[in-house]
C-alpha cells in the first residue's frame, strides 16, 4: 500500500514536471528561479479552441448518444431530478442549466464547507444527495463507512479523457467509486501591494501560526480555512510533523500552536472568498486553496497595473496536496442518472469550463485543448516540480481521527 502511494506520488510529480516544463510556452513563470511566490503574470484569455465562452458546453454531434453513455445497453432512463452536493464555487451553475436544458434533469444543487460536513450530513442518513464530491482521504473514509456505490468506470464513455496519471489512487483502488473532479494545493494568499508583504513572502506557516508575525499585520484581518484536516495539516507542518500524524504528542502541540495563534485570526471561513474574505479585501491574509486564491487574482486584475489583488504561496515546511472526486452515494435510488451526469462533467469541452471557472486544475486531459492558457502556465495553479515534492496527501488516519475531533473542538471553542 505504501509503495503504490509511493508510485501514484511519483506518477503525480512527473506528470506536474511534463506541464511545468513542456506544456506551458517557452519563457513562461516555470523559468523563475524562486517558485515558492506564484504570482500569475496575465489576465485570463479565451482559449483558441471552438469555444466562445468558458461555459459553452454543447456536445458535438459526434458525441455519444445518451444511450452509449449510459451504463448498459438499451435506451438510458433519466431520472427527473438529480441532488448533487459540492463544495461551494466549485462549478459554473450554467453547467448544470446546460444540462438540465440538454437532458431534462432537473438538477437539486447544494454546497457544502468541508469534508466533514459532508460526511456528517451522509451519516445523519436518508441526505437524498446522489452525486458528491469528496476529497481524496474522505474517499478512503467514506468507503470504508459503506456509504459510497460501486461504480464502473469502463461504463463512462468519456472515463478516457482521465489523465492515466489519476487512474487507480491508493484511496481508491482501481477507481471502484469515484472519479476526479479537480485538484489542487492549499497554501497562503496574500494582499499584493500591502506594505508588509511588499517586503515579506508568505513562504513559511509562521505567517499563520507565529504570533510575532502576525501581530505586523493582523488588524488587517486575517481568514483560516474552517477544515479541521486542512488547519490542523498546516499546524503539524510548520511543526515539522507529518500533515497525518497519529500521534497524541504532536497534535496536542498543534492544538496550542493554534490556540495561541487564534487570538489573531478574523474569521473561519471556506467558502466566501468572491463575496466577503479576498475580492472585497476584509482580510490581508488568507489560508487558502489554490483555485480560490488564483480565482481573487483574476477577479481583481486591472489592465492599467497589470496585475491582481492577491497572490498565493505555498509554505516552505510542505502543504497539502488534494483531489476532489465525484462519487454517488451508497443509497442513491438514481445512479444511471448520477453515472449519465458524471460522464457529462468528464466531457472534455465541460471539464475545460469548469476550470476555466474554478480556476483549479483539471485531471482532465482532453480538456486541456479548451482550458486558458493563463491557467495552464500559472505555477500557482499547476505548480512546478520543486514545489511539488513538498506537498503532501492526507491520508485517512484510522482511529487518530479522534484525536483531530478533540483538537478541532479545543480550536473552535
Ligand atoms: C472550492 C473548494 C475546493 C475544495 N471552493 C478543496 N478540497
Amino acid at each position: 500500500m505504501i509503495k503504490k502511494t509511493l508510485l501514484w506520488i511519483l506518477a503525480l510529480v512527473f506528470c506536474a514536471a511534463l506541464v511545468a516544463c513542456g506544456g506551458g510556452p517557452e519563457g513562461g513563470p516555470g523559468t523563475e528561479e524562486d517558485t515558492q511566490e506564484t504570482e500569475p503574470t496575465a489576465p485570463p484569455e479565451e482559449p483558441s479552441g471552438e469555444t466562445e465562452e468558458g461555459t459553452e458546453t454543447d456536445v458535438p454531434a459526434e458525441e455519444p448518444t445518451v444511450e452509449e453513455m449510459s451504463e448498459g445497453e438499451g435506451e438510458a432512463e433519466l431520472a427527473a431530478q438529480l441532488s448533487v452536493y459540492n463544495w461551494a464555487d466549485y462549478i459554473d451553475e450554467q453547467i448544470l442549466a446546460d444540462y438540465q436544458e440538454e437532458f431534462g434533469v432537473e438538477i437539486i444543487y447544494d454546497t457544502f464547507a468541508s469534508n466533514e460536513d459532508l460526511l456528517a450530513k451522509l451519516q445523519a442518513g436518508a441526505s437524498g444527495y446522489d452525486v458528491i464530491f469528496p476529497s481524496d482521504y474522505m474517499v478512503a473514509q467514506m468507503i470504508d463507512l459503506g456509504l459510497l456505490a460501486e461504480i464502473d468506470v469502463n461504463a463512462l464513455s468519456n472515463w478516457g479523457n482521465i489523465s492515466p496519471t489519476f487512474h487507480d489512487p491508493p484511496f481508491d483502488p482501481g477507481n471502484q467509486h469515484c472519479v476526479p473532479y479537480q485538484w489542487g494545493t492549499t497554501g497562503i494568499a496574500y494582499r499584493a501591494g500591502h506594505e508588509f508583504f511588499e517586503e515579506n513572502t508568505p513562504t513559511s506557516w509562521a505567517y499563520l501560526f507565529d504570533p510575532a508575525m502576525l501581530e505586523q499585520y493582523s488588524d488587517g484581518g486575517i481568514n483560516v480555512l474552517n477544515d479541521q484536516r486542512e488547519l490542523i495539516g498546516a499546524a503539524l507542518a510548520y511543526l515539522g510533523y507529518s500533515m497525518n500524524s497519529q500521534e497524541r504528542a504532536e497534535l496536542e502541540e498543534a492544538r496550542d500552536l493554534m490556540l495561541e495563534a487564534k487570538p489573531y485570526w478574523t474569521t473561519f471561513n471556506s467558502e466566501d472568498y468572491d463575496d466577503s474574505l479576498l475580492v472585497p479585501d476584509e482580510v490581508v491574509l488568507s489560508h487558502a486553496w489554490s483555485g480560490d486564491a488564483a480565482a481573487a487574482y483574476y477577479a481583481t486584475y486591472s489592465d492599467e497595473t497589470e496585475d491582481g489583488n492577491w497572490y498565493y504561496a505555498i509554505p516552505e515546511e510542505g502543504a497539502v496536496r488534494w483531489v476532489d472526486n465525484m462519487c454517488i452515494t451508497a443509497d442513491s435510488e438514481r445512479q444511471e442518472t448520477a453515472m449519465h451526469f458524471i460522464n457529462y462533467l468528464l466531457d472534455a469541452e465541460v471539464g475545460a469550463a469548469i476550470t476555466n471557472y474554478t480556476y483549479y486544475a483539471s485531471p482532465n486531459e482532453a480538456a486541456k485543448a479548451f482550458i486558458l492558457e493563463e491557467i495552464l502556465t500559472d505555477e500557482g495553479i499547476y505548480p512546478p516540480a520543486d514545489v511539488e515534492a513538498k506537498l503532501e496527501w492526507l491520508e485517512d488516519v484510522g482511529d487518530a481521527i479522534f484525536i483531530y475531533d478533540e483538537v478541532w473542538t479545543a480550536v473552535k471553542g
